[in-house]
């Protein structure tokens, strides 16, 4: 058995996909409040106005704020060390650039910290997982604007003081290499207006850098046992080919959307390729000496990532199919499967992007997200059977031994979703995650009841064992 005694099992949320109350005790719209729900085939769409006769998932959530008790206790039953959850910006600063924080927002986590230490799980907060304050998008345009640093940063050194004895583990930003692509430029980075090209979103990402590190730094002086990480979506790539031309064309998208912000975040510098690709595409970047110094000096504690897919890389479009669900361009893969919205499944790959990420960065890392999203099928006697749901699990598991094995520093694993809720690409309830199912639909039907699926059981003895009994 190659899990060390100490290793962080449990499982991951954010604020805006689970806790709804939405406008309560205080709490301000955020840029998710603003999204509808969608689909695999439908984007969810924005408005900038809030009709409230219409469904916004946010706005309820799984009202995670209501049941976090009921939850964790849940949570504390499969055994969890750790709980990955969001801290929700606009509940603490309702629209973002406020002279002081909302005290029923901060006392809600509060009692969501205290619950876990009851239970003997540990927190692992991400300071800001898509869910911007509305306003700071809609006046500044997000990180597009410098100021958004300070107000960044300011609630930073708020949750950091509150917490400083509740909470040891804390992510600056969730998935911050999504704001190198359009993709990432709304939920992200905050820019609601005008126009959102690469020269916008790469200063606007300098910003988040430039913030990221001085958080970083002030928290080890708030509190020395801080550990603060980085967070990416790390979308492992292959080249489609033995091509030469595609093996070249998978290094270079492999350096723009997985490599660049890990290694700003770990190695505290711009990378020579990243120079470069500003220089071939006419973007210049605003950043001071100053900033490059806070970059410099904030670098990251441990790196964390999401993993749930791999995608092939292809020099000429037409040399592959493209998977439908599949991002940034991808090809399909033959030897993989792939889940209900197109992901294509890769354990193997997780071993690979294991030890090719301790390889570059030789800090410890941990799993933050993985998880299969599926619709289950709830039978007569009330039991949901999501045998495909652990088999995704329990191989992806196997992988992390190996790569323990293999000599990675692999310190914790955070399956997403570890209770339903909605879904952050589509907004829909019916593409599940969970260990335990919340009832809900698509259009915010209900009773919001809890129960087990066959998967938790399965996680509490994997967890028991550590790992020994897949
Ligand atoms: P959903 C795409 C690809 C990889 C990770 O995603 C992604 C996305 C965005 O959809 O985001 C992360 O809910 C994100 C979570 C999100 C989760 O993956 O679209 O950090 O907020 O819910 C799963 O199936």
């Amino acid at each position: 058995m190659t899990f060390p005694t100490n290793f962080l099992w449990g499982g991951a949320t954010a604020a805006n996909q689970c806790e709804g109350a939405w406008d309560l005790d205080g709490k301000g719209a955020s840029i998710p409040d603003h999204m509808m729900g969608g689909s695999l085939h439908k984007q969810r769409e924005f408005t900038k106005e809030i009709d409230l006769d219409k469904y916004y998932p946010s706005h309820s959530g799984i009202d995670f704020y209501h049941h976090y008790k009921e939850d964790i206790a849940l949570f504390a039953e499969m055994g969890f060390k750790v709980f990955r959850l969001s801290i929700a910006w606009s509940r603490i600063f309702p629209n973002g650039d406020d002279a002081e924080p909302n005290e029923a927002g901060l006392a809600f986590y509060d009692r969501v910290f205290d619950e876990c230490a009851k239970h003997g799980i540990e927190p692992l907060v991400t300071i800001s997982h898509f869910e911007l304050p509305y306003h700071l998008g809609e006046k500044y345009n997000g990180f597009a604007d410098r100021r958004t640093i300070d107000f960044y940063v300011n609630f930073a050194e708020t949750i950091f003081n509150r917490y400083k004895n509740k909470v040891k583990y804390w992510l600056t930003f969730n998935e911050i290499n999504f704001g190198t692509l359009p993709f990432g430029g709304r939920s992200l980075l905050g820019i609601i207006d005008g126009k959102d090209d690469e020269q916008r979103r790469y200063q606007a990402l300098h910003n988040m850098f430039v913030a990221s590190a001085r958080t970083v730094k002030l928290g080890h002086q708030i509190n020395p046992d801080f550990q603060i990480g980085c967070m990416l979506a790390y979308i492992t790539m292959y080249p489609l080919t033995c091509a030469p031309a595609d093996v070249l064309a998978c290094q270079q998208m492999n350096q723009k959307l997985n490599w660049f912000c890990g290694d700003v975040h770990v190695k505290g510098e711009y990378p020579f390729y990243m120079e470069n690709y500003f220089t071939q595409h006419g973007i210049t970047l605003e950043r001071s000496p100053e900033d490059l110094k806070e970059i410099k000096e904030g670098t990251v504690d441990f790196y964390t990532f999401s993993y749930y897919m791999t995608t092939c890389i292809a020099a000429e479009a037409e040399n592959g199919d493209r998977t439908g669900g599949n991002l940034f361009g991808g090809m399909k893969n033959p030897y993989l499967a792939t889940s209900e919205w197109g992901w294509q499944i890769d354990p193997v790959g997780l071993r690979y992007t294991l030890n090719q990420l301790y390889d570059r960065y030789q800090i410890p890392l941990m799993v933050v997200e993985n998880g299969l999203g599926a619709v289950d099928e709830v039978e007569a006697d009330g039991a949901i059977h999501d045998e495909y749901r652990i088999d995704y699990l329990r191989q992806h598991v196997q992988e992390m031994d190996k790569a323990l094995e293999d000599g990675v520093d692999l310190i914790g694993y955070t399956s997403w979703g570890c209770i339903d809720l909605v879904s952050g690409g589509t907004g829909e309830m019916a593409k599940r995650y969970g260990f335990i199912y919340v009832d809900k639909d698509d259009v915010g039907a209900g009773s919001l009841k809890r129960s087990k699926k066959d998967s938790f059981d399965w996680y509490k003895q994997v967890i028991a064992t550590n790992g020994e009994n897949l």
